[in-house]
């Protein structure tokens, strides 16, 4: 199916930035309220926010020049998945007859770039429909704003929505899993469907508990996301008489020596275990360097942000990371998402576009024979790439997003089908679809509880958390010295303290191919 029929009747609000130098790069908006095809349908627009670039590309600190929005460098295929997940999401509402048959869901989708000024600008662009700062939130377009899904990491939530609860502006993240994030004194508007990380940060702190490690180091990311995780573990394992060897902090920016000096600690130290709470951006250049210096004969413990990466699980590091155990969210199989990723028209938008010039030139390094310049013709058979973006074997953060924009639709469809007279505001009255509060909106996503179709999970939010379930996943060397992903066990953060884990001993293979568990000495 096109992704012109998708866009075709939404309202489309791209604001995409290219990864250009900083200078030619310049926030353009585009918006296109033509497009809708269904005229009588009511229209609703829904925000979208995904780290689909890794970082904005340096400043060359020049200031006699007038300042330009800094452009993003790094195109992400996983998180680019994840953005067109919310489309498939959004299209699929848009024809369903028993969810919000009379309203068409329109969206608007930014690139926080992985960088906080970049999602707090994103954000304000949102809420004012307009380049300038000035929040009115209502587009200038009379089509209602419903919430943002977004932003990406911790960090860039936070940021988001300190501002989206200034407007008591409803915002659902699928990633931002941060136990910070769970105080509703500071961030009264803020969902999630991904768990609150105390859950894992618990459930890390168990599993050493399990196999009777006393002596771990630890290694976090620079961020939210790793520092509150890290030390929710730290936290546990020490009262229960367990040591940390080292702690290290990995480095935001590029920096050579830091990841130096990480990789001489992990080296020396006489630790065999390590907890890494981090995204696998900011890991990378990490595992890069273990492998450069031949670290073996450790045992990783992974946080859900790396433990399915394709940005880790490179050839080559099976020595390192074989044996790896780790936690990951609810897996699902979305039906018709992998068709709708495959087939993409090339020219949707300059995301896309940006995305098939990426295509093509990995398929020129692959095959080592130039490719014929000139316009993409969309034929390109991604089916046959083994890329990241079209493999839908671990969809977690992808069905993360999926149950984000559905909450979104459910709650804008209840407040929708409000029964005059029995509606939950003053005076037992109801809001509008077609020009309602943010609030309002609020009031139903708060309230929302709906099964998320094709897996039936069903979905309700505790004080704006869901159930800290994840699969316990170890990393198993097969005999082509590839790395498979083995659910060895799982771990429910809502179950009785006694039965929260459970773990298949004896179906764990650690590094070296060693059936026995190690010693963390
Ligand atoms: N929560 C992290 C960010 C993150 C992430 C990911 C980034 C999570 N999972 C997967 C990239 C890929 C979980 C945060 O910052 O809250």
């Amino acid at each position: 199916m096109e992704i012109k029929r998708f866009v075709f009747g939404l309202c489309v609000f791209f604001c995409f930035y290219r990864s250009v130098s900083a200078s030619t790069c310049k926030l353009k908006a585009k918006f296109n309220l033509s497009g809708y095809k269904n005229t009588d349908k009511k229209k609703v627009v829904v925000g979208g926010m995904f780290p689909v670039h890794m970082r904005i590309a340096s400043s060359n600190g020049n200031t006699s020049n007038v300042p330009v929005s800094a452009g993003c460098v790094g195109f992400n295929f996983r998180t680019f998945r994840w953005t067109q997940t919310m489309l498939f999401a959004i299209n699929e509402i848009n024809t369903r007859k028993d969810l919000l048959p009379n309203t068409e869901l329109g969206y608007v989708i930014y690139d926080s770039c992985f960088t906080i000024s970049k999602a707090v600008e994103g954000t304000l662009t949102y809420l004012t429909g307009q380049d300038e700062a000035v929040p009115n939130y209502r587009c200038g377009t009379g089509a209602p704003l419903a919430a943002l899904v977004g932003a990406g990491g911790s960090d860039l939530s936070i940021a988001t929505a300190r501002i989206m609860g200034l407007y008591h502006f409803p915002q659902v993240s699928y990633c931002s899993s941060c136990s910070a994030l769970e105080s509703k004194f500071q961030f009264p508007t803020f969902l999630r469907t991904i768990p609150n990380d105390r859950n894992q940060s618990t459930a890390m702190a168990q599993l050493v508990l399990h196999f009777g490690w006393t002596w771990v180091g630890t290694i976090a990311a620079d961020d939210d996301y790793g520092k509150y995780g890290i030390k929710d573990f730290k936290d546990q394992v020490e009262e229960a008489g367990v040591c940390i060897s080292f702690s290290e902090t990995l480095p935001k920016v590029s920096s050579p020596q830091d990841i130096q000096r990480i990789v001489k600690t992990v080296a020396e130290s006489t630790a065999k275990i390590i907890v890494v709470f981090s995204s696998d951006v900011d890991l990378s250049p990490l595992i890069a360097e273990l492998i450069q210096h031949n670290v073996t004969n450790r045992t990783w413990i992974a946080s859900e942000a790396w433990v399915t990466s394709a940005l880790i699980n490179q050839p080559g590091v099976s020595s390192l990371l074989g044996g790896t155990l780790g936690f990951g969210v609810k897996r699902a199989d979305i039906p018709g998402l992998q068709e709708h990723l495959l087939n993409l028209d090339p020219y949707a938008d300059l995301l896309t576009e940006e995305f098939w010039e990426k295509v093509r030139s990995l398929k020129r390094l692959e095959t080592a024979r130039s490719v014929p310049d000139g316009l993409c013709t969309g034929k390109e058979s991604l089916a046959k790439m083994n890329s990241t973006y079209s493999d839908v074997s671990q969809l977690r953060i992808t069905y993360s997003v999926y149950k984000a924009v559905y909450a979104v639709a459910f709650a804008l469809h209840n407040l929708e089908y409000c029964v005059p007279g029995q509606g939950p505001f003053v005076g037992n009255s109801c809001a509008d679809i077609t020009n309602f509060e943010p609030w309002q909106l609020m009031y139903y996503l708060k309230n929302v509880r709906f099964k998320v179709p094709h897996t039936d999970e069903e979905i309700y939010f505790n004080e704006g958390d869901v159930e800290g379930l994840y699969d316990i996943i170890n990393w198993q060397v097969n005999s082509d010295g590839e790395i498979s992903y083995v659910t060895i066990g799982l771990y429910n953060g809502s179950a009785a303290p006694g039965d929260r884990m459970t773990i298949k001993n004896n179906s764990i293979i650690w590094n070296n191919q060693v059936l026995e568990p190690p010693r963390s000495v």
